[in-house]
């Protein structure tokens, strides 16, 4: 795999914390660096002891690589190092070590939902791309209110979750404001969103993320899944409605100059391969 670069952006998300640039020859673990010291941050949200967080390391010593008490502390990676009591980010160095704004020391799980469809022209007929020559997919897309990038609408597994489960609460709450939904609309609705997550999932990928967020000592994993709505007449209909996390939504051609959080661009590439779509 490419060292991860996202996870080395200069500036750590929401804050003003510079991380200690990490030379791509210097990302692995393995390469030697005596003087590597880089800066400790954890966001005042994650030391606030939410829910979801863990305490910090030395009154707290989880046991890792296993499920403890109910957390997934096991990496889609394999088995990830521990030095000091706090775990090693496994593809290497990102110049900040502590949690940042990550709320579990290790992998932190997430779910990715990708719902597609094809564009077609008003007579229904799919829309090949004028290069490509290929049909084009089209995802549902939203727009991140932590940093504006617009995303899959995925979010965290809670403890003991279903990622199956995670998947449909996530698309439901970000895309669809679920939350907000009139009582009267909420059984059609519903009922759509169980018939596409019922049937169609094609597991597209399940690793490690290369995101802003994370540090030497915690990391997102994810598990992103493809929903294709194939004849364009389950899903396609929904009403679209930013919730949660999410400031908007909209249906975004799935193409490679696409810019997009964290690693999504990637699954998209995956998608596109395995629909035989433009990319
Ligand atoms: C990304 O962060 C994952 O791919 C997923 O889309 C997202 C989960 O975090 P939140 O949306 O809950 O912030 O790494
Ligand atoms: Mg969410
Ligand atoms: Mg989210």
């Amino acid at each position: 795999a490419l060292p991860h670069v996202k996870a080395r952006c200069p500036l750590y998300p929401g804050s003003k914390t510079q991380r200690l640039p990490v030379p791509d020859d210097k990302v692995d673990w393995n390469k030697s660096w005596p003087q590597y010291n880089p800066v400790n941050y954890t966001d005042p949200s994650v030391l606030k002891k939410p829910v979801w967080a863990d305490p910090d390391i030395g009154s707290f010593s989880p046991a890792f690589n296993t499920v403890d008490s109910g957390v997934d502390r096991t990496s889609f990676e394999g088995k990830y190092k521990v030095e000091s009591g706090k775990p090693l980010n496994p593809r290497g160095r990102t110049g900040v070590m502590g949690r940042g704004l990550l709320g579990r020391w290790g992998p932190n799980h997430a779910a990715d939902p990708i719902v597609t469809r094809w564009k077609v022209d008003a007579k229904g007929a799919k829309i090949l791309h004028s290069v490509s020559k290929r049909p084009i997919l089209q995802f549902v897309s939203i727009k991140r209110k932590d940093c504006g990038e617009w995303a899959i609408p995925g979010g965290m597994v809670d403890p003991g979750e279903l990622v199956s489960l995670t998947l449909q609460r996530e698309f439901s709450e970000e895309a669809l404001n679920s939350l907000c939904v009139p009582p009267a609309e909420r059984g059609k609705i519903q009922e759509r969103i169980n018939k596409l997550f019922k049937s169609s999932g094609f597991q597209i990928y399940k690793g490690y993320v290369d995101d802003p967020r994370n540090t030497d000592n915690a990391w997102m994993e994810t598990v992103a899944v493809n929903f294709h709505d194939d004849s364009g007449n389950s899903v396609s209909e929904l009403p679209l409605q930013a919730g949660d996390d999410a400031g908007q939504v909209k249906w975004v051609d799935v193409d490679s100059s696409v810019a997009l959080y964290a690693s999504h661009s990637h699954f998209l590439e995956l998608v596109a391969k395995e629909r035989k779509a433009h990319w």
